[in-house]
């Protein structure tokens, strides 16, 4: 699987999926998650809303599939990311659970470009460098051979700078 880094907005790009940072409601929010279902329209939402009756919402680190409606990808990939308490509380194997949960059914459905923003570093105020170094080891030691290019996708430049970083020393 080869892993890019870009900059910008996750909501523009075409790829067949985006994984959005979700809450275990999956019933929207803020941050990355206000501006999928903005940009997507209200099919998410819609198919969100079902999805609580079948499985309980989403608990933290799983990651559940929905149509992306009018974006340019296929899929949304919504998964809930720890809210950082500390680092005491399992927050670093919920969130490494995450990326891994995403990519499983990601590749249960076909999917060949996959693009994650970084999970829990906004709202849910996981320190980003630990939260990069958890992302990168874990989807470099992910496999699954079906999935092609996976694009880390940063929002603004610090987070950016810090990912190229991260990425030179950890994904060789
Ligand atoms: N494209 C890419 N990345 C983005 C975008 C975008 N359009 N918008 C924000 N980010 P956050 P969390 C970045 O807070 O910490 C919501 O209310 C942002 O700069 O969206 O997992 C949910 O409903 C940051 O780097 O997610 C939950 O309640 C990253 O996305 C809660 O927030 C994640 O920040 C989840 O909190």
């Amino acid at each position: 699987m080869e892993i890019e880094l870009l900059k910008g907005d996750i909501t523009q790009l075409a790829v067949d999926a985006i994984v959005n940072a979700a809450n275990t409601s999956l019933l929207g929010g803020g941050g990355v998650d206000g501006a999928i279902h903005q940009a997507g329209g209200p099919e998410i939402l819609a198919e969100c809303q079902k999805i609580p009756a079948q499985q309980g919402g989403c608990k933290v680190g799983e990651a559940v599939i929905t149509t992306a409606g009018n974006l340019k990808a296929n899929y949304v990939i919504h998964t809930v990311g720890p809210i950082w308490k500390g680092g005491k509380f399992g927050e670093a194997e919920l969130l490494k659970n995450c990326y891994i949960n995403s990519l499983k059914i990601a590749s249960e459905h076909g999917v060949k470009s996959i693009a994650f923003p970084n999970i829990s570093t906004g709202v849910y105020e996981y320190p980003l460098e630990e939260a990069a170094e958890i992302a990168i080891k874990a989807v470099s030691e992910a496999n699954f051979p079906e999935i092609e290019i996976l694009t880390f996708v940063c929002f603004n430049q610090e987070d950016y700078e810090l990912y190229d970083q991260k990425l030179n020393q950890m994904h060789k």
